[in-house]
C-alpha cells in the first residue's frame, strides 16, 4: 500500500524509495517494500513446477504438473468423498488481487468444506462483528487517525506492523501528528510497545481480557450518563439491550481479571466519551485470545454508543473506487457462521471456511470425511498455525499434497508437486481489500515491473488450470459445472473482472483511465455514508446480537472462577519481519527471543540471554530470554515465523490448538499457560 518509486537499471531494480506524491503513504516506506528486490532475484525462489522424489525436487513441466495433480486428487475424492481433500490459503494472497479473484472459484471447484484460511488466527473477530451489526463481512470501520482527537488502542503495535485493518502507512508520524494537534493516544496491551512509545500513554492489561475492559467502559458510559449515539440512534436496535448486558461488568468488578485498576478505567471512559472526536481500535492481540469475538463487538459498540461511528475523527467507512461491499453482497458474499461445523470437535464455519484449529485433527482422526490430500498456497501452517508439530505429522500421511508457493518452506516441503508463480514484480497488481480498508479513499494500479517468463502462470491461472482440472475429472454434475465456470473466468481473466469492478464502483473509473497514471490517485478523505450503506434489511445497526451476549455468561463464568496463575504466554511483530517468510533476506533481521519481566526472571534464576524451555499442554521450545520490564509481569512474548534452526524456534510448537475462543472458533494465540525454566535446570533434570 506504500507508493513506490522504482528505479530499474539493465533490468534490475537499482534503487528503491517512497513515492513522496502518494496521497496515502506520502513518501513513506517499510522495510518488507525493500526487500521486494531480495524476493526477486534470490536464487533460492522457485522459477518452475518441481516434484518431489524422496528428498530431491526434480524440474516437471507445467502441462504434466497440472496433469499429474489433477488426476491424484480427484482419485482421492472419488474413492473418498469431495471433503477428504482441503484448501488451505495464506496471507500473501490477500495482496494479490488476481489470486482473490480466482480463490473462490477455486474452492467451488473443489467442492470441499475442509477450507481454511488465516483468518481464524487474524482478523475473524472483525468480521463476525461486521457481518452481524452492519450486515456484511466486507463493511469494516477504520479509524480516521489523521482526524482522530483521541485513539484508542488494544492488541495491536501498527508502528511495527504498519497497521492492520487500517491500511495507513506512516504510523508514527500520524501517531505524532495527533498529539501534535492536541490529541491522546491510549494504548492498551500487555507490553510497553514502540506503539506506546509515541501514544505516552500506555496501560497495562492482562491477556484474554479485553471484552472485560471493554465491558466496564460502556458499563461507565451508561451508569455516568455518557453514553450519547448522536444521530446513529435512529438506525441502532439493541441500546438497552447492550445497556442491561453491562450493567453487571463495573470497573471495580474486572479491576482483578484485567489487571486495570478501577480508577484508570473510569477516568478512560470519560475522557474518550468526552473528547470531540474519539475511536477505539483493536487489533490482533484482542482477537486471537480466548475472548476475542467479544472484543471485536464491543470495540464496535464503544464506537456506537459514543457517536464516534461514522463520524469525521472516529470509526468511519472508506469509499473505495472497487466497492467489495457492493459487489459482496451481489455475489452473496455478505457473510455465513455456523451454517455447519468441523467434523472432529464441530467448529463453525465463517463465510465457508474452517478455523485452522482444526485442520490438523481433521488430517489425523480416522473415519468418514477424514482429509486426505491438500492443496497449500501461500501459506506456511507448519511455522503460522497452533501446534505446528502436529500438523507436521499429519502432513507426513497424507496421500497427495500440492503447494502453490514461491519457495520450499517449512509446510510445501512435505507436498508431492510445488507450483510456483512468478514474483510480485512480475504480475500487475491492485489492492481490493486494502484500499477499502484505507484512512484515506484513493486507488492505483500497478503494471508489471519485469515481463514474466512466457512459460510462467500466475496464481490466478495455477488455480484456473488445477481447479478446473480436479473438478473434471471428479465427474458428476456439479464437477461439470464447476468446471465450465472456472473456463468461463479464466477466459474472461483477471484483467477483465477488474475493470468491470471499476467500472460498477462509486467512481465509475475504468481500469484503462488508471493503467496510465504514474502515481496513486486521491480520492478524498473519509465521508459519512451510514444507514445507506448498511446492508442489513431494513438499513440498522444491530448493537446487540444475540450470539454475543449468549457469550457474556462465559465471560461472567470465567469472571467468577478467575485465579492468579503462573505464566501466560502472548506474540509480538517485529518492524523488520513478514510473519513467516522474509527473515531469510538480509535486508529484514528480526530475532526470535523470549520476553520475559524481570521479577519473572529472577524467580527462575535466569538471567538476560540465558536459554530457556518454554513449555505447554502442546509442546516446548527453547530461545533465549530478553529481560525487559516493558513485559507485564506474569506474561511472557515470543513472535510466531521463525523455523527451528539456529538459535530460533516456532512458538507455534507452543500454542495450543485446543485453545480457541469457544463462540468464534478463532485461535488464541494470546494467553497460553507456558512454564518457563532455565534450559540448563531442564537438561540437569
Ligand atoms: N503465534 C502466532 N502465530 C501467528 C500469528 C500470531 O500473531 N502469533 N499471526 C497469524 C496471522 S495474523 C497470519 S496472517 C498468519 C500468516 O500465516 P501464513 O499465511 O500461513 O504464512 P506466511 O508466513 O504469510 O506464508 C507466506 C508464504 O507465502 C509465499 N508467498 C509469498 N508471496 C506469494 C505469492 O504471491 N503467491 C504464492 N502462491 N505464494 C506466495 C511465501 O513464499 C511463504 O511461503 O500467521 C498467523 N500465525
Ligand atoms: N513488520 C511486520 N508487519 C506486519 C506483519 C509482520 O509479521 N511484520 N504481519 C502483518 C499481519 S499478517 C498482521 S495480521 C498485522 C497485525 O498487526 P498488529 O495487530 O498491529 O500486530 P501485532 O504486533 O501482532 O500486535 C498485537 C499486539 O497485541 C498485544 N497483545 C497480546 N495479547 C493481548 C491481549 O490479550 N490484549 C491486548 N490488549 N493486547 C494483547 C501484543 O503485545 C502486541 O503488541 O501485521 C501485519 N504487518
Ligand atoms: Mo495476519
Amino acid at each position: 500500500m506504500c507508493g513506490l518509486t522504482l528505479q530499474v537499471e539493465a533490468g534490475r531494480i537499482a534503487h528503491i524509495a517512497g513515492d513522496k506524491l502518494d496521497p496515502l503513504s506520502r513518501g513513506f516506506v517499510c522495510p518488507k517494500a525493500m526487500a521486494l528486490p531480495d524476493i526477486h532475484e534470490d536464487p533460492r525462489r522457485l522459477r518452475g513446477p518441481v516434484e518431489r522424489d524422496g528428498a530431491e525436487w526434480k524440474p516437471v513441466s507445467w502441462p504434466r504438473a497440472f496433469e499429474i495433480a489433477g488426476e491424484r486428487l480427484a482419485a482421492i475424492q472419488r474413492r473418498h468423498g469431495a471433503d477428504s481433500v482441503a484448501f488451505y490459503t495464506g496471507n500473501p494472497n490477500l495482496h494479490s488481487y488476481s489470486a482473490q479473484l480466482f480463490e473462490l472459484e477455486f474452492a467451488k471447484c473443489l467442492g470441499s468444506r475442509n477450507l481454511y484460511s488465516t483468518a481464524s488466527m487474524d482478523h475473524l473477530p472483525h468480521i463476525l462483528a461486521s457481518y452481524h451489526m452492519f450486515g456484511s463481512q466486507f463493511l469494516l470501520p477504520v479509524p480516521d487517525i489523521d482526524r482522530t482527537a483521541f485513539l484508542l488502542i488494544l492488541g495491536a503495535n501498527p508502528a511495527e506492523s504498519n497497521g492492520s485493518l487500517m491500511s495507513a502507512p506512516g504510523m508514527p508520524a500520524r501517531l505524532k501528528a495527533i498529539r501534535e494537534r492536541g490529541g491522546q493516544v491510549v494504548v492498551v496491551d500487555p507490553q510497553r510497545t514502540r506503539t506506546a512509545d509515541f501514544a505516552g500513554r500506555h496501560i497495562f492489561i492482562r491477556p484474554g481480557t479485553d471484552a472485560l475492559f471493554l465491558l466496564a467502559l460502556i458499563q461507565v458510559l451508561f451508569a455516568e450518563r455518557l453514553a450519547h449515539p448522536g444521530r446513529l440512534a435512529d438506525f441502532t436496535r439493541g441500546i438497552a439491550e447492550i445497556e442491561q448486558a453491562a450493567a453487571p461488568f463495573t470497573p471495580e468488578s474486572v479491576a482483578l481479571q484485567t489487571g486495570v485498576p478501577a480508577e484508570t478505567t473510569r477516568a478512560t471512559a470519560w475522557e474518550f466519551a468526552q473528547a470531540e472526536r474519539a475511536v477505539c481500535y483493536s487489533r490482533v492481540g484482542a482477537c486471537t485470545q480466548q475472548f476475542g469475538a467479544l472484543a471485536g463487538w464491543l470495540t464496535i459498540a464503544l464506537n456506537v454508543l459514543t457517536g464516534n461511528l461514522d463520524r469525521v475523527g472516529g470509526a468511519m467507512f472508506a469509499k473505495p473506487a472497487v466497492d467489495i461491499v457492493k459487489i459482496g453482497g451481489l455475489l452473496g458474499q455478505n457473510g455465513s457462521f455456523a451454517k455447519w461445523r468441523s467434523r472432529v470437535r464441530q467448529l463453525p464455519e465463517f463465510a465457508g471456511f474452517l478455523p485452522v484449529a482444526a485442520l490438523a485433527e481433521e488430517m489425523d482422526t480416522p473415519g468418514k470425511g477424514q482429509i486426505r490430500g491438500l492443496i497449500t498456497s501461500a501459506g506456511n501452517p507448519v511455522l503460522s498455525t497452533p501446534n505446528g508439530a502436529r500438523l507436521e505429522r499429519a502432513l507426513g500421511g497424507l496421500e497427495y499434497m500440492v503447494s502453490i508457493d514461491l519457495y520450499v518452506n517449512e509446510t510445501t516441503r512435505f507436498a508431492n508437486l510445488i507450483l510456483p508463480p512468478p514474483s510480485a514484480l512480475e504480475r500487475d497488481h491492485y489492492d481490493i481489500g486494502l484500499r477499502a480498508l484505507g484512512v484515506r479513499n484513493s486507488t492505483r494500479y500497478t503494471k508489471p515491473v519485469f515481463a514474466a517468463d512466457s512459460s510462467a502462470r500466475e496464481d490466478w491461472q495455477i488455480y484456473a488450470e488445477l481447479g478446473s482440472r480436479v473438478a473434471r475429472k471428479r465427474g458428476g454434475a456439479a464437477g461439470l459445472v464447476a468446471s465450465a465456470r472456472m473456463s468461463a473466468s479464466q477466459w474472461m481473466g483477471p484483467r477483465r473482472m477488474l475493470d468491470w469492478m471499476l467500472r460498477l464502483g462509486p467512481y465509475g473509473v475504468p481500469l484503462s483511465s488508471l493503467e496510465g497514471e504514474q502515481h496513486t490517485r486521491d480520492l478524498g478523505p473519509l465521508a459519512p455514508c451510514l444507514p445507506d450503506r448498511l446492508m442489513h434489511k431494513p438499513k440498522v445497526i444491530q448493537l446487540a446480537p444475540d450470539i454475543y451476549l449468549e457469550d457474556l455468561w462465559r465471560l461472567a463464568r470465567f469472571q467468577q472462577h478467575w485465579q492468579p496463575n503462573g505464566l501466560v504466554l502472548i506474540g509480538r511483530r517485529q518492524l523488520r519481519s513478514n510473519n513467516s517468510w522474509m527473515h531469510r533476506y538480509e535486508r529484514l533481521s528480526a530475532a526470535c527471543t523470549a520476553r520475559i519481566h524481570p521479577a519473572d526472571a529472577a524467580a527462575r534464576a535466569i538471567r538476560d540471554g540465558d536459554a530457556v524451555e518454554i513449555r505447554s499442554r502442546a509442546g516446548a521450545i527453547v530461545v533465549a530470554a530478553e529481560l525487559s520490564d516493558r513485559m507485564l509481569q506474569g506474561v511472557v512474548s515470543v513472535p510466531h515465523g521463525f523455523g527451528r534452526s539456529g538459535s530460533s524456534a516456532s512458538v507455534n510448537d507452543v500454542t495450543d490448538e485446543g485453545q480457541v475462543d469457544a463462540l468464534s472458533g478463532v485461535i488464541c494465540f494470546n494467553g497460553v499457560p507456558v512454564s518457563v525454566t532455565r534450559h540448563a535446570d531442564v537438561m540437569s533434570r
